[in-house]
């Protein structure tokens, strides 16, 4: 088979960048391990920036986004057992929109189906070759025979476990990162959400999160120990832990009920440069991971996507390489602004194993600061609400 850009992965990076292309006339396989049906079922992102929301309608899927999302225009943050607001709005003109990465990926996928996308599932021991050629190809195996893909460029959009960064060279990869002494423990539940807006609370105990999906499903975090075996986390354990965490007036309000989904994710930051060799462009979970505290990490992967996107497009349009050369660079500028970020309230939130009295009254004193200083709130808020492209 031959196309002019191979992607790997089907998650939401992959989807969306066959998306743009496809609609600006260039030919694009997708080559996803797992099936559809395991995509859909990863419970993720819950917060999309205002720039992500814009390129997603750009890319068809604004309409189901629109009319189910929901605008945000600021959030809470709460400290032992009580909280202040930071809005959005007021400090940066902007706002976020909560809207499931489940939907987003659900959407671009019936996207690729009205357009006669081509997505493999269940592509298996997917092999990229040649990325330092003007010829690179992709193998692959399914039902049981070799395939190949002959393309232009091949685009690993294949999370952080994937196969796409490893084929770089050792001597030219550089590899970042920061392991955290701790994971979140997440939950979905079909309960009304506690509140309107997210709650990030900082408490003795550990961090926790109440965030949402909709008026009748609410997706809640609590900081544990990242080796806790899941089962010692009943839905009775969890609720008591997230009561005793977030503020009383929040905790009285909170309604329970049986957990749909439960999982433990650990905490890391990490980068790769760079994000482009030869004919190979990293996008997405495949060159970084940020801690889940800023909720950046959907969002940097649609910058990268836009990047890749428009590079590729003047490549093939008017033979204009000049983004491709760029792109790296381009992205790690937004990518370490985001990582900076999720790393400094990942921080100023989060209980540390050694954790002093003293490393609490700095946390308590900086969230002090922070609700008494307009000033740094926009800073915070404009971190949140998404750094320009
Ligand atoms: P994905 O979603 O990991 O998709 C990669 C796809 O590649 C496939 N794949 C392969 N395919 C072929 N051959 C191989 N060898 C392959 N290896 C892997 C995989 O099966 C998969 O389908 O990466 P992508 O597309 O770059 O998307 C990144 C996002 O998924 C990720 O950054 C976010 O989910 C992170 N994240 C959040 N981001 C936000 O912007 N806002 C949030 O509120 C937010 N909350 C979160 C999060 C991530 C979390 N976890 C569990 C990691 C909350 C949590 C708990
Ligand atoms: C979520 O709703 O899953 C979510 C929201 C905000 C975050 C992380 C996760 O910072």
């Amino acid at each position: 088979m031959r196309t002019q850009v191979c992607i790997i992965g089907g998650g939401p990076s992959g989807l969306l960048l066959s998306q743009l292309l496809h609609k600006a006339g260039i030919d694009t396989v997708v080559l996803e391990r797992r099936t559809r049906d395991y995509v859909l079922s990863r419970i993720r992102a819950g917060v999309l920036e205002w720039g992500s929301v814009e390129l997603l309608r750009d890319a068809g899927i604004g309409p189901r986004m629109d009319a189910e999302g929901f605008p945000h225009t600021g959030t809470y943050l709460a400290l032992q057992n009580r909280g202040f607001r930071v809005d959005f709005h007021k400090t940066t003109g902007k706002q976020v929109m909560v809207y499931g990465q489940t939907e987003v990926t659900s959407d671009l996928y019936k996207a690729r189906d009205a357009m006669d996308g081509i997505v493999i599932h269940e592509a298996e021991g997917v092999t990229p070759r040649a990325l330092d050629s003007t010829a690179p190809y992709v193998t692959y195996h399914k039902d049981g025979t070799e395939r190949r893909v002959d393309c232009d460029f091949v685009i690993g959009c294949d999370g952080y476990h994937g196969v796409s960064r490893r084929s770089m060279p050792a001597n030219v990869l550089k590899e970042y990162e920061r392991v955290y002494p701790f994971g979140w423990l997440g939950i979905l539940s079909e309960t009304p959400p506690v509140d309107h807006e997210l709650i990030y609370a900082n408490h003795s105990r550990g961090f926790a999160l109440c965030s949402m999906r909709n008026a009748n499903l609410s997706r809640y975090y609590v900081q544990a120990p990242v080796d806790d075996p899941i089962e010692k986390w009943t839905d009775d354990a969890f609720w008591d832990e997230l009561k005793r965490r977030i503020p009383e007036e929040a905790a009285d309000r909170l309604v329970t009920g049986p957990s749909i989904e439960k999982s433990l994710a650990p905490l890391r930051s990490y980068v790769a440069e760079p994000m482009r060799w030869g004919r190979l462009l990293l996008c997405g979970d495949a060159a970084h991971i940020v801690p889940p505290t800023g909720a950046k990490g959907l969002n940097l992967a649609i910058g990268d996507v836009k990047y890749a996107a428009d590079a590729l497009v003047a490549h093939f349009r008017h033979g204009d390489d000049s983004g491709l050369e760029q792109y790296s660079q381009k992205a790690l500028a937004r990518v370490w602004g985001a990582i900076r970020f999720s790393w400094w309230f990942t921080t100023l939130m989060h209980r540390f194993p050694e954790q002093s009295d003293f490393d609490q009254r700095i946390q308590e004193t900086e969230l002090e600061q922070l609700e008494a200083s307009v000033a740094a709130q926009t800073v915070m808020a404009e971190n949140y609400v998404g750094l320009p492209y």
